[in-house]
């Protein structure tokens, strides 16, 4: 399935300045994906945006749990969560979508995370895996059966998204040169990029770059 057909959509994961140098969850080079992003959005027939939204004080920063710091784990109600700067805090410039995005091919944006006690990375799911965002209905409803997805961070929103979408019975195709990870370290010398892309092949999920799409 090509990228520019009716049942193909470009979805563009978290790609706002509070996970790009200057942030406050710093990805780095999160900010040179901008201009591969715009030219697949001049290229692709659909296009959706998730904005990580989180409130002050949120479950899944470093400093709403004292005496932790920021990326170490914690056992929340639903599961091992890790735990961030504070970041993406809705309706702050930096949880706004990257201003260079050319957003006029953007159809529905998914805020996701504004929860207080559930962290969020899917685009479809919250972490505690029922809580939907309703990205899955809207893309049923519009007949989509194909997601190319780029974005921040490759190992956390990307992957999570990547996953259920493949769950959900979508194709998934990540833009790779169009995405830029976080790699933190996830045991056996490996890193959550090493694991991200190992289940993310064996899930079925292509990889391409965006000239090749
Ligand atoms: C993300 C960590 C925390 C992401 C969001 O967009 O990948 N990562 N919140
Ligand atoms: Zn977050």
């Amino acid at each position: 399935m090509k990228m520019d057909s009716p049942a193909s959509i470009l979805g563009l994961i978290d790609i706002q300045p509070t996970f790009m140098p200057n942030g406050e969850l710093p990805v780095a080079g999160g900010d040179t994906i901008v201009p591969a992003v715009n030219r697949l959005l001049a290229r692709c027939g659909h296009a959706f945006a998730t904005q990580d939204w989180h409130p002050p004080g949120h479950s899944s920063f470093a400093t709403t749990h004292p005496g932790k710091q920021a990326y170490d784990t914690i056992q929340m109600p639903y599961g091992t969560g890790v735990l961030w700067p504070d970041h993406a805090i809705a309706g702050t410039p930096n949880a706004a979508i990257h201003p260079a995005i050319d957003q006029r091919r953007i159809e529905v944006i998914v805020r996701k995370g504004f929860r207080p006690e559930l962290d969020s990375y899917s685009a479809f799911f919250e972490n505690d895996r029922t809580t939907p965002t309703g990205l899955e209905g809207w893309l049923r409803q519009r007949d989509i059966s194909h997601l190319f997805l780029c974005g921040l961070a490759t190992d956390f929103c990307v992957a999570w998204s990547a996953l259920d979408a493949v769950g959900a019975g979508f194709a998934v195709t990540i833009v790779q040169d169009a995405c830029k990870g976080i790699g933190l370290p996830d045991g056996d010398g490996q890193t959550t990029l090493d694991t991200a892309r190992r289940r993310l092949t064996e899930a079925g999920v292509a990889f391409v770059n965006s000239d090749d799409v």
